[in-house]
């Protein structure tokens, strides 16, 4: 039992029952503090969606309303508190918080659910979805991380290892447009929509529900198998957003996929750029590919 002061044992009794209702009232707040859908931006209400579910606003609804009747009987026990023979007052404190409390209880496996859907949306806050975006996506552990880096203000983790990134970075990148927002995305593997796990969802959302330019890494060396990339290339092109494809690791290039990889990306009509994020090599070509297409998006946009 917390350590609540009083002049009496029933003025102790009702302090330890305000406590219980303030922390009631703690998670109503946080409750109330999330946004309703209608009012997020596309972006965040997918981001939300991913990791909680398609039902989170009916959770959120569910878990407060509980939590409201937790406090109207909470309320009670306190008004029976201040009237209550002395000899029952431990008698009803005790109902009180045992009862106060198992509301809180009940719902304190929900409540984490979505304070942890909430902080993943406060993470990304930095994310500003009316921003012209340049978005770079690719299957794990192609150097993504690594061209955000070169390119952007955002110094994200880069490991030699799949599914380093695991949430959506941001960065900032100085065009003739003005500021554009970067965006490292965890990688995507070739593999259908349901089967994707939460981390790979997030990029899916960045994806779909921001708008701006897609740079789709590709590895130019053996690393990664090149079916599987082409596949997801052609999920990402669905979307239908203005795509440069970045073809990576050129120092360690194998010709004969770069060849073959050439060849598809002719075949989609796609513009390329051959680099390497570890020697820099092509970075400046890169750049300037970046600034027609966001210069032709922006006229796109205008007309
Ligand atoms: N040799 C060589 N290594 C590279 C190049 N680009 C990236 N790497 C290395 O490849 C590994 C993966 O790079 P990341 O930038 O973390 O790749 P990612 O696509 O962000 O990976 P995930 O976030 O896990 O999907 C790191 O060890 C990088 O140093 C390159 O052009 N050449
Ligand atoms: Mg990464």
């Amino acid at each position: 039992m917390m350590k609540i002061e009083g002049k009496d044992r029933r003025d102790i009794a009702i302090r330890r029952l305000d406590a219980c209702l303030e922390l009631l009232d703690q998670y109503i707040r946080f409750l109330e503090s999330i946004p309703a859908a209608g009012a997020l931006h596309p972006f965040h209400l997918g981001l939300i969606g991913s990791v909680l579910g398609e039902y989170w606003e009916e959770e959120v609804e569910e878990v407060r309303a509980r939590l409201l009747k937790g406090r109207k009987i909470g309320n009670e026990y306190r008004r029976r508190l201040l009237r209550c023979p002395t000899e029952r007052v431990i008698q009803v404190e005790k109902e009180g918080i045992g009862r106060t409390l198992s509301f809180l209880r009940r719902s304190s496996m929900k409540l984490d659910r979505l304070i942890g859907g909430v902080r993943s949306l406060s993470r990304i806050d930095n994310v500003d979805p009316s921003l012209l975006t340049i978005i770079v996506a690719g299957l794990p552990n192609v150097g993504k991380s690594s061209l955000v880096s070169l390119l952007s203000s955002a110094k994200p983790e880069v490991a030699p290892y799949p599914f380093t990134t695991k949430e959506v970075h941001v960065g900032h990148m100085n065009t003739t447009l003005g500021m554009v927002q970067v965006l490292d995305t965890p990688g995507l593997l070739d593999r259908p929509e349901k089967e994707r796990n939460q981390i790979e969802r997030k990029a899916v959302n960045a994806l779909k529900n921001l708008s701006g330019l897609v740079l789709f890494v590709l590895d130019g060396s053996d690393f990664t198998p090149e079916d599987e990339e082409l596949n997801v290339l052609d999920e990402v092109l669905v979307l239908g957003k203005p795509t440069i494809c970045c073809i990576n690791r050129i120092d360690m290039r194998n010709e004969e996929k770069i060849i073959s990889i050439r060849k598809e990306l002719e075949r989609r009509n796609l513009q390329w750029v051959e680099l390497s994020c570890k020697t820099g090599e092509g970075i400046d070509v890169l750049k300037d590919a970046i600034e027609s297409s966001l210069n032709q998006l922006f006229r796109n946009r205008k007309e």
